[in-house]
């Protein structure tokens, strides 16, 4: 019998719920990074194994909205949870729960209605071995009902057990795509991606938060893909930070961009970018609409 269906990966911020996803396809699907509050939209990545498929669906991590931005954020996140077969509800388990862990999985027990749940307890490398009992005591005391296993995205370890666990709780059903696709996002999505994930990583504080990329031209001629960009930022003070002195950091962010974008595309890739200011966007119902959310 066939198996497929949709399955939330669902969790607080920085759990490591896209590095999971990465891990289990394989490939780069979607971006990561050691901040808080990197998924910006749900994505789905395509595991297909034999006859069975799992439409693994990266949601952003649930926090308190402070912006619209993060409304639009939580209200998509919720709907995708509501949507699902199966929730994986990723929790860190190197740290005991916390407040926000709880508010997740009350959410969760709320919006879905299977109540088909996997805890991944995430992080396991980072586990101190004699926390293991307290820990997962501790998770699996707020959902008793649910399925669990120690896993590890970063370092691959029992990945395949929570496959399996997943696997029996999906529908009977056929593939909902071919065994090529690994993801519905398009290249010109990823690309935009693969530059606010440059931006995480080498900008502070709070400035990687307010910043969007919109990707205006993207096409293939000569073997090359070229790209046309601009970072959307909320304010001049931040337009001259993301440039940087002499042009540094915008330098530092287009390279990486470049290389990680020429990595998934496996093209050769001409990237031209430019910083641009939104005043306050991700309060602005319109401005957000603008820069794609
Ligand atoms: N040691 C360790 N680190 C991990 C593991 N999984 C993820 N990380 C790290 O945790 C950080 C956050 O990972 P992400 O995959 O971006 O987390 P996320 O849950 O998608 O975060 P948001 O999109 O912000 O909600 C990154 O620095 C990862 O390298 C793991 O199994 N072990
Ligand atoms: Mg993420």
């Amino acid at each position: 019998m066939c198996k497929t269906g949709l399955v939330a990966v669902v969790g607080v911020p920085n759990v490591g719920k896209s590095t999971l996803i990465n891990s289990l396809l394989g490939e780069k699907v979607a971006i990561v990074s050691e901040k808080a509050q990197t998924t910006r939209e749900a994505q789905i990545g395509i595991l297909t194994l034999g006859e069975n498929q799992m439409l693994l669906i990266d949601t952003p991590g649930i926090s308190k909205p402070r912006h619209l931005l993060d409304k639009k954020i939580m209200s998509d996140a919720m709907s995708r949870i509501s949507e699902s077969d199966v929730v994986l509800w990723i929790v860190d388990v190197s740290k005991s729960p916390r407040e926000k862990d709880r508010q997740v999985i009350e959410l969760i027990l709320k919006s879905n209605y299977t109540n088909k749940i996997v805890i991944a307890m995430n992080k396991m490398d980072l586990l101190n071995p004699k926390h293991v009992i307290s820990n997962t005591d501790l998770y699996r005391d707020l959902c008793p009902s649910a399925k669990w296993m120690l896993v590890s995205g970063l370092k691959q370890l029992n990945l395949d057990k929570l496959v399996e666990q997943i696997l029996d709780l999906l529908p009977n059903g056929s593939k909902f795509y071919n065994d090529d696709e690994i993801t519905d996002m398009s290249a010109r999505k990823m690309a935009s991606e693969l530059m606010r994930e440059a931006s995480l990583k080498y900008l502070r504080d709070e400035i990687p938060h307010g910043v969007a990329v919109i990707v205006e031209a993207f096409d293939e001629k000569d073997g090359y893909v070229n790209i046309e960009a601009v970072l959307i930022v909320e304010n001049d003070r931040h337009k001259s930070i993301v440039i940087g002195k002499n042009g540094n950091m915008i330098k530092r962010i287009g390279i990486t961009s470049r290389l990680n974008i020429e990595k998934m595309m496996d093209k050769r890739v001409n990237l031209d970018t430019h910083v641009k200011v939104q005043y306050d966007w991700r309060n602005n119902p319109g401005k957000l609409q603008y820069v794609g959310y």
